[in-house]
């Protein structure tokens, strides 16, 4: 089977990509005319996500909102259950900051039968939980610890070890609602040994802090909460 890359070489192309994450479990179809009104101008992507989606909120939302916008519809999802064929990519996301096997693979092969023949483009993508000041629902809900903020060794050595191991995306990722976000200076040791592009999302507000993460080295960021709750500054 062929296998599409297109959106993937979005990311490579050296543009201040912004995605706006959308959470099924805190987003109803109906309200979305409305909520993607107040969209920030910079949106690139949409993702959607979250670690306590049911099991059939995820598509109905994204065929509301293929219907609404054109931007590029990402699933970013918690379980393999929030994997739809609606969307147009899918991080398929391991989460090695953990040991946590459920998440490191068995989630991946429960997806297959979703997967086999499908028309998602899949972006294997390493995801790192940082420690983001609070115990965030990744956290609670993969049953895994964050790195530590300070241990930069360890989260440099996780990303090389990802990358080596074919991994096209870095995700760092302080949770959602962190009250830390993750550090440009992580963001700056990784993104200096990894040629692969860096995510950035957890607790991210304004957009002159997320100025220091793109200069750090991110070519993407993720906004959720402070879009949900109308307090992002732009
Ligand atoms: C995406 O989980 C984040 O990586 C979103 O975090 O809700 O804190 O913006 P916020």
């Amino acid at each position: 089977p062929q296998r599409s890359n297109t959106l993937y070489k979005a990311f490579l192309e050296g543009q201040e990509l912004f995605a706006i994450l959308i959470d099924p479990d805190k987003t109803q179809p109906k309200q979305l005319p409305q909520h993607l009104k107040k969209l920030p101008n910079q949106t690139t992507h949409i993702f959607v996500g979250g670690s306590t989606v049911q099991k059939d909120q995820t598509e109905p939302l994204v065929k509301a909102l293929k219907q609404h916008t054109t931007l590029p519809v990402f699933l970013f999802p918690g379980d393999a259950s929030q994997i739809t064929n609606t969307a147009d990519a899918l991080l398929f996301l391991s989460l090695l900051s953990g040991r946590n096997p459920e998440f490191l693979i068995e989630q991946h092969v429960k997806a297959i039968p979703k997967l086999i023949s499908t028309n998602l483009e899949i972006i294997p993508t390493a995801y790192l939980l940082i420690d983001g000041g609070i115990k965030t629902a990744v956290q609670r809900v993969s049953n895994t610890k964050p790195m530590a903020q300070n241990n930069i060794d360890a989260i440099v050595n996780t990303a090389l070890a990802a990358e080596f191991s074919g991994k096209k995306l870095i995700y760092l990722e302080a949770g959602s609602g962190a009250k830390q976000f993750v550090n440009p200076e992580i963001v700056r040791a990784v993104s200096r040994v990894v040629s692969i592009p860096i995510i950035v999302g957890g607790g991210l507000r304004d957009n002159n802090t997320i100025a220091e993460i793109y200069k750090a080295g991110a070519t993407m960021v993720v906004v959720g909460t402070a879009f949900e709750n109308n307090s992002f500054k732009s």
